[in-house]
């Protein structure tokens, strides 16, 4: 076994016995084994798009499959059978199509033609693609730490990407440039700048995805606008979604209306509640329960309903909540409760309802609590006047973006610590799941601003640097020159791909941690560092001093 695509890997190094995260060795060969194939689809599918021939039910197939891959997805080996079932099946389906258009009998590349065995184990023959893929690499350990980097933020792209598919979001270019990339790489002959150049353009389409994924977001449910979301319960019934899907969130409560059952947000799917037209809609959206996902084991057996987790990040479920957990979309565990799109292209969330309705839901409310979301780009834009006259007026001295992942390990303290430390008049943006570590904290307000600011979801990194661009453009000057500090936290593949997308866009002096990706070799690093100035966090007194310097 051979994985290092997130920061749990064991040892800071990779996991070769089984996955820090619960992944076992078997099933991350058979997801190399997918990655492979889809390799393989790539050629073709660009050959047919050439000839201009439809790919788009490929291209959504390959999105979810590529996303199925990211860490803490989909555990369960009879899943990556079916992708892989499937993308032979598109393979052959668009080969032949391409023939037809063509008239002539093409000639493919070996990776093209392809077939595993499935009368013997799937699981030996990825074991034996990941061997043939690091021994490519083996004697430029550079180059191999770049394709991992291409490969691993081309899984987080092709994530925003399917979920801006699911909200009717497509750009040729996503489509395009992701088939380029898995093709790629098949390819010995590219540079080390060739490959530092295709990290960098994973990075810049990434941004386009992430568009996507925001106008899929705006245009369906409106701005978020600030909305005080309640942390204790109501009593009743209840239903709690996790993960990212805000359309399947909308599914769930569409199919739950006049059930009198409560529903729930966890994890990045707080910033919900910003959009307005999903709570005029649906008024039994009611509060968020719980708070970043390495915390699920303890918060789902609590929970007295039935949940639903839509994406990332999916823990191995304990036993003493399985039966009311249920899956859906790309996310999977063997003998979980799976519930597979209708023709429609949503579950049906009845086995969901049901369970809820069996269980005991809440008795009684709890300390009545409450944290604040929906800041993102047009909340705050919307006030850029107060905001930029609060900085000329030094009432604010420095922003801080301090977001990204959370995770298990006790160096991610240096999160909250940092929160608790900066100057009171600095300003703190934050998104993803990183901010559970602080986002009930109380920090006050500057001029009418509040001084903790959500921004949204890790999908919502868009966001965060349009509101970047703009103070950038309101203050006449570069966007590395305003008064902002990055302080990111990372953990999948998601994180990757946004990181390589700020690098794209130039930004420099971004603070990294809790440690740096295991797939990054010492020479990326340099480069990065020498280019960037991308950098390891230290201690939060000097991240901050350095940046309040
Ligand atoms: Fe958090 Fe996990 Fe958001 Fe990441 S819920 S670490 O995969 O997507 O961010
Ligand atoms: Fe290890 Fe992360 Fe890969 Fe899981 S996803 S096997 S924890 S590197």
């Amino acid at each position: 076994m051979f994985c290092e695509q997130c920061e749990q890997t064991a040892s800071g190094q990779g996991c070769h016995q089984w996955g820090a995260c619960g992944k076992s060795p078997e099933v991350n060969a058979v997801q190399d084994l997918l990655i492979y194939i889809l390799r393989g689809l790539a050629p073709v599918a660009l050959r047919a798009r050439d000839l201009m021939i439809s790919t788009d039910e490929v291209d959504r197939f390959t999105c979810e499959a590529i996303f199925a891959t990211m860490t803490n997805v989909n555990f369960d080996q009879k899943r990556f059978t079916s992708y892989i079932r499937r993308a032979l099946a598109y393979r052959e389906h668009l080969k032949t199509q391409v023939q037809q258009v063509t008239k002539s009998d093409q000639s493919w590349p070996d990776i093209t033609c392809y077939e595993p065995n499935f009368e013997d184990s799937l699981a030996s023959q990825g074991e034996d693609i990941a061997l043939q893929f690091i021994g490519q690499s083996k004697n430029n350990v550079d180059i191999f730490s770049l394709k991992l980097t291409v490969l691993y933020s081309l899984k987080g792209m092709a994530s925003y990407a399917f979920h801006a598919q699911e909200l009717g979001q497509t750009d040729e270019r996503v489509d395009q440039f992701c088939y380029e990339a898995l093709a790629a790489l098949e390819r010995q002959d590219l540079s080390l700048e060739d490959w530092v150049n295709l990290a960098l353009k994973v990075g810049e389409i990434n941004l386009l995805a992430m568009q996507l994924l925001d106008a899929g977001h705006t245009g369906n449910y409106g701005h978020p606008v600030p909305t005080s979301v309640p942390l204790n319960a109501r009593v009743g019934k209840a239903i709690l979604v996790s993960g990212h899907d805000i359309p399947q969130l909308e599914a769930v409560l569409k199919q739950t209306m006049g059930t009198a059952i409560t529903v729930y947000t966890h994890g990045e799917l707080l910033p919900a509640h910003g959009y307005p037209r999903l709570k005029q809609t649906y008024p039994h959206l009611y509060g968020h329960y719980g708070t970043a996902w390495q915390n699920q084991t303890r918060e789902f057996a609590k929970f007295p309903g039935a949940i639903v987790i839509t994406t990332n990040c999916l823990m191995p479920p304990h036993e003493n909540y399985e039966d009311k957990l249920f899956s859906i979309g790309p996310v999977g565990y063997p003998g979980l409760n799976y519930l597979p799109a209708q023709p429609n292209g949503l579950p049906d969330f009845t086995p969901v309802i049901t369970k809820a309705l069996e269980l005991p839901g809440f008795t009684e409310i709890g300390t009545p609590r409450q944290v604040t979301t929906g800041f993102a780009r047009n909340a705050l834009l919307g006030v850029a006047d107060q905001v930029i006259a609060a900085v000329k007026a030094g009432k604010i001295r420095h922003f801080f973006l301090i977001g990204g992942c959370d995770g298990a390990k006790p160096d991610r303290n240096y999160y909250t610590e940092l929160v608790e430390k900066v100057p009171e008049d600095c300003v703190i943006l934050t998104l993803a799941c990183g901010k559970f570590r602080f986002f009930d904290q109380e920090l006050g307000a500057i001029e009418g601003i509040p001084r903790l600011l959500d921004v949204g979801q890790c999908n919502d990194a868009y966001s965060a640097i349009q509101i970047a661009i703009a103070l950038a453009n309101a203050f006449e000057v570069d966007v590395n020159q305003i008064p902002l500090s990055m302080i990111l936290s990372w953990y999948e593949q998601k994180a990757v791909a946004i990181l390589l997308t700020l690098l794209h866009l130039g930004i420099k002096d971004i603070r990294l941690g809790p440690t740096l990706p295991a797939f990054i070799s010492p020479n990326v690093l340099k480069l990065l560092s020498d280019t960037y100035n991308l950098q390891p966090i230290t201690i939060p007194e000097a991240d901050l001093a350095a940046c309040l310097a």
